[in-house]
């Protein structure tokens, strides 16, 4: 396999997925810096311009954080990455679903990318302030969420690998102060051997 990334983008997310698997795995760098993700090279890999993207071994490329995550955890069920009981999988799927699509789309997305949401610059503070809402009532949400929780749904799952990301945005990036609880996760994250290793290899 072989996860296309950008340092410190929500690929992270997945590189520590791929690590928890214990499979093996190769990276390729893509350089926003320089645009790369749309290059007529990486458009060919993954036409929507974005990462993570990950080539599987049959060549066949996945993209969505979500759906990657979902392969990764369902391929290797010895990790338990996926809870067993149903209804754990689906507060698990309410999770990533909720930090990728609003928390991340819908908030950090307006403050890392303002113009995606506005053409005139002079709008982009509004953009920016609103971004920065969604991301703190978003948060709270997943504060109560974790309440008396180690993990989101009772044992480590991809949800807790799509939580990081974002928790990772706001303390490392931006500073922000996390919630006790979020703050609690994002410790016990930081202390897991799969983030340690894809921190270090991003270069983070
Ligand atoms: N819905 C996509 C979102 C992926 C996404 O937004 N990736 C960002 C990095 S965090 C990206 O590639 N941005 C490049 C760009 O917007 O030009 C997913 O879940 O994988």
């Amino acid at each position: 396999m072989k996860l296309f990334y950008a340092p410190g983008s929500c690929a992270l997310g997945i590189h520590v997925v791929l690590e928890e698997t214990g499979a093996p795995y190769e990276t390729q760098r893509i350089n926003f810096a320089e645009r790369e993700q749309h290059s007529a090279a990486y458009r060919a890999v993954n036409p929507k311009g974005k990462v993570p993207a990950l080539q599987r071994d049959d060549g066949s490329i996945l993209t969505e954080f979500q759906a990657i995550a979902l392969y990764l955890g369902l391929t290797h069920p010895e990790k338990r990455l996926v809870p067993s009981d149903i209804d754990r999988q689906a507060r698990m799927m309410e999770a990533m679903d909720f930090v990728v699509g609003t928390i991340h789309a819908a908030g950090f997305r307006r403050l890392f990318r303002p113009a995606e949401f506005a053409p005139n610059e002079s709008d982009h503070d509004a953009v920016k302030a609103r971004g920065l809402e969604v991301i703190t009532q978003g948060f709270a949400l997943v504060e109560k969420d974790l309440e008396g929780k180690d993990w989101i749904v009772g044992d480590f799952s991809l949800a807790d690998a799509a939580l990081f990301y974002p928790s990772f945005w706001a303390a490392a990036r931006l500073k922000l102060p996390l919630s006790a609880n979020l703050q609690g996760h994002y410790q016990r994250m930081m202390s897991r051997p799969s983030v340690r290793k894809a921190l270090a290899d991003q270069g983070l």
